[in-house]
């Protein structure tokens, strides 16, 4: 007999209404309401402000949202070309995950309309594919105190088996917008992604949010298909990109477009989302205000040509300057360290007239093709914080090798990391069984409240998207070379923070963070190629707290389930685990 999911899911959400209906008493007692956030006065949220410490400050009211999201196994011809998809409730991207930090948009009766802040986020996952286990991360999300709800397989959990259900909650502690993303093999990259969007204050001011826009790049066989040729050969050239779901190839496939009425200003929430390709992000005429890196509010700036690299954000207002024509929007592949067969054709377009069908005849602007971060002197956090001298330092050289099946495997500090998706890591600390996997690569940090600095070099040609978990990390500094602390150019005063930065070819980064949230936290480079090649670490992060917040019943289930489907099916783990 087979049950539907939601019909399991819905009791749970029964039991979470129930405990949350009743509005918290302080969220109606604090009536001090400041301002109105309005198109005029995006800084304004209430009570708080873009000057609020989110690290230590988050609104309360108690409500909570929920989200159903379930997986499917179908095809679609997103560039016009059919092929097989793995993707959130039918589309790409997924649908995007909303929170309201503040607005009264979907308030809920008895929740005071101005401070009627939702929260907490209940995604119910269904795992609809025939093939694969899940895991959904909720990527650049803090998870403050909520680390089994990280959604990495191997690590926070067992991969959810098919036909299985899991529960993430979380705390919408930051504001901005950021995606979900499969961290299980290669699945993200087939199409198991959406948006986030946790409404807050911001740092310009924009008639109109237009919601996520994501940039992918794309191809017509599988990447699980590909992965083989990718150990053997390396990255392989890929077919297309997308931009929020949607290109031409050939006579083939329909661009992505949208309107602007002359005068208004728009707010976009761009994403790169590819496995393996760095995006020069342009709108032809029009200049970019760019408010947001990642899900930290910056000082705005403006620029004409935004790079972006994957798993990276940028929050960027466009002001409808034309009054007529159209324009195209491009992403365009940076061949330094991205190779696309479609390279100067990814693009949507601008239009001031939705029925105007002329095709635009505007030009690029110039560019330096490179894979390099934007300006870290642009990158200035508008909640000013500086670093301190660190307490624990690592330094993780990067290094690619082959192994004895001559397949490409990369290594941090040694280790090509290989962790086992039935005992994850927080089973195995539940379980007192600390030496871990030998080869799951793990940094113990037990100490509560230290200044981590962890250095990070390659002397390889190859640039690579850092992103930690768990954390918003500080980059206290990028070069060439290699790293020497009397010649680094390292800054503690409010360096940018944000959750990936690049780490440069033949160079290094260097990045420091305080230990204030226990949990298994991975460390991985972002290009999908290498997070299962190896090139992942894993942060224990005080140690003593982390089985205190462990809901066993959940990680057993889910181990057991999956258990019983690799078993009955013969089903090998392939790669990292991650
Ligand atoms: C993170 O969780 C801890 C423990 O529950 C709590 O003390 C702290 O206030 C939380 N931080 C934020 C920003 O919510
Ligand atoms: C996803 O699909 C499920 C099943 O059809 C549906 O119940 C749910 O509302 C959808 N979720 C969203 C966010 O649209
Ligand atoms: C998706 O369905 C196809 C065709 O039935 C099958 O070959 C493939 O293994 C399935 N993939 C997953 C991840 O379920
Ligand atoms: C995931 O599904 C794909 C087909 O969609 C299959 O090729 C691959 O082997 C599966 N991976 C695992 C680890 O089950
Ligand atoms: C991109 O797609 C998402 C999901 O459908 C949608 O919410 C968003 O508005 C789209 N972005 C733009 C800029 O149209
Ligand atoms: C413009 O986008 C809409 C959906 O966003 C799509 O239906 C339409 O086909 C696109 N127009 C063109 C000319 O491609
Ligand atoms: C865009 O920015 C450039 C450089 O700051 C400026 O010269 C130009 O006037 C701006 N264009 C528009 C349309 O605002
Ligand atoms: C967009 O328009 C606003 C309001 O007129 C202005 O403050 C802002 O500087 C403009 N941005 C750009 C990039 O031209
Ligand atoms: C339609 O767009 C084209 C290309 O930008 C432009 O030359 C033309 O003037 C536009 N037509 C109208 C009626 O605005
Ligand atoms: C792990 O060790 C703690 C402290 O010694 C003990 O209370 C707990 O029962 C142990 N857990 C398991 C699963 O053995
Ligand atoms: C530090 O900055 C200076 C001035 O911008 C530059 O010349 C130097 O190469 C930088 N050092 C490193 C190691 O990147
Ligand atoms: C794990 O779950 C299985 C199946 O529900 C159950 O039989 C087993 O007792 C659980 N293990 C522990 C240690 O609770
Ligand atoms: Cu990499």
């Amino acid at each position: 007999m087979r049950f539907s999911p939601f019909l399991l899911a819905s009791f749970l959400a029964l039991t979470s209404s129930r405990t949350s209906a009743a509005p918290h008493i302080s969220s109606l007692s604090s009536l001090g309401k400041r301002c109105t956030n309005s198109a005029s006065d995006r800084a304004c949220w209430g009570d708080y402000d873009l000057s609020t410490d989110y690290y230590t400050t988050v609104p309360d009211t108690g409500v909570t949202v929920e989200v159903y999201l379930e997986l499917v196994n179908t095809t679609a011809a997103l560039d016009g070309v059919s092929r097989d998809v793995l993707l959130v409730n039918g589309t790409f991207p997924g649908p995007t995950i909303i929170a309201n930090w503040g607005d009264t948009v979907g308030s809920i009766p008895f929740i005071n309309p101005w401070n009627g802040y939702l929260l907490s986020k209940v995604v119910h996952l269904y795992n609809g594919l025939t093939n694969n286990g899940t895991g959904i991360h909720f990527h650049g999300i803090r998870q403050n105190f909520t680390t089994q709800n990280d959604g990495v397989p191997s690590v926070t959990q067992c991969p959810l088996a098919p036909g299985e259900s899991i529960t993430y909650t979380w705390r919408a502690t930051q504001y901005g917008h950021t995606w979900y993303h499969s961290h299980f093999a290669l699945q993200a990259w087939e199409g198991v992604l959406g948006g986030i969007i946790i409404n807050g204050p911001a740092t310009s001011n924009y008639d109109e949010d237009l919601g996520v826009l994501f940039l992918n790049d794309w191809n017509h066989e599988t990447f699980s298909a590909l992965y083989y040729d990718a150990e053997v050969n390396g990255p392989p050239t890929l077919d297309n990109g997308l931009i929020n779901g949607t290109n031409v190839y050939g006579d083939l496939g329909s661009r992505f477009n949208m309107t602007f009425t002359a005068g208004s200003s728009y707010r976009i929430r761009l994403v790169n989302g590819a496995i393996d390709t760095h995006f020069k992000f342009m709108i032809d005429d029009h200049n970019l205000t760019v408010i947001a890196m990642d899900l930290v509010p910056i000082v705005s700036y403006s620029t004409q040509v935004l790079s972006i690299g994957m798993g990276q954000r940028y929050d960027i207002i466009v002001n409808a300057t034309e009054t007529s024509g159209n324009y195209w929007i491009r992403a365009i592949p940076q061949t330094a360290c991205s190779n696309n067969d479609n390279s100067d054709n990814i693009k949507g377009i601008l239009k001031y007239d939705s029925t105007n069908t002329t095709e635009p005849d505007t030009s690029a602007y110039s560019y330096d093709d490179n894979c390099d971060d934007e300006d870290s002197s642009d990158l200035v956090p508008y909640l000013s914080l500086d670093a301190s001298t660190d307490t624990t330092e690592d330094d993780f050289a990067v290094t690619v090798g082959k192994n004895s099946d001559s397949l490409f495997r990369w290594y941090m500090a040694g280790t090509t990391f290989v962790a086992e998706w039935d005992d994850p890591t927080l089973l195995q600390i539940y379980n007192n069984d600390t030496d871990y996997t030998t080869s799951s690569h793990v940094i113990e940090l037990d100490t509560a409240n230290e200044w981590v600095y962890f250095i990070i070099e390659t002397t390889g040609a190859v640039p690579h998207p850092i992103h930690l978990h768990g954390h918003d990390f500080y980059l206290l500094g990028t070069g060439t070379g290699t790293y020497d602390s009397s010649t680094a150019n390292i800054t503690l005063t409010n360096p940018p923070r944000r959750d990936v930065a690049m780490l440069p070819a033949s160079g290094f980064m260097v990045i420091a963070f305080q230990t204030d949230n226990p949990g298994t936290w991975l460390m991985h480079c972002h290009i999908g190629w290498h997070t299962s090649e190896g090139f992942d670490l894993q942060l224990v992060e005080r140690y003593s707290e982390i089985s205190g917040l462990i809901d066993y019943d959940t990680l057993n289930s889910t181990c057991v389930a999956w258990d019983s489907y690799v078993s009955e099916g013969d089903i090998v783990q392939d790669d990292s685990g991650v």
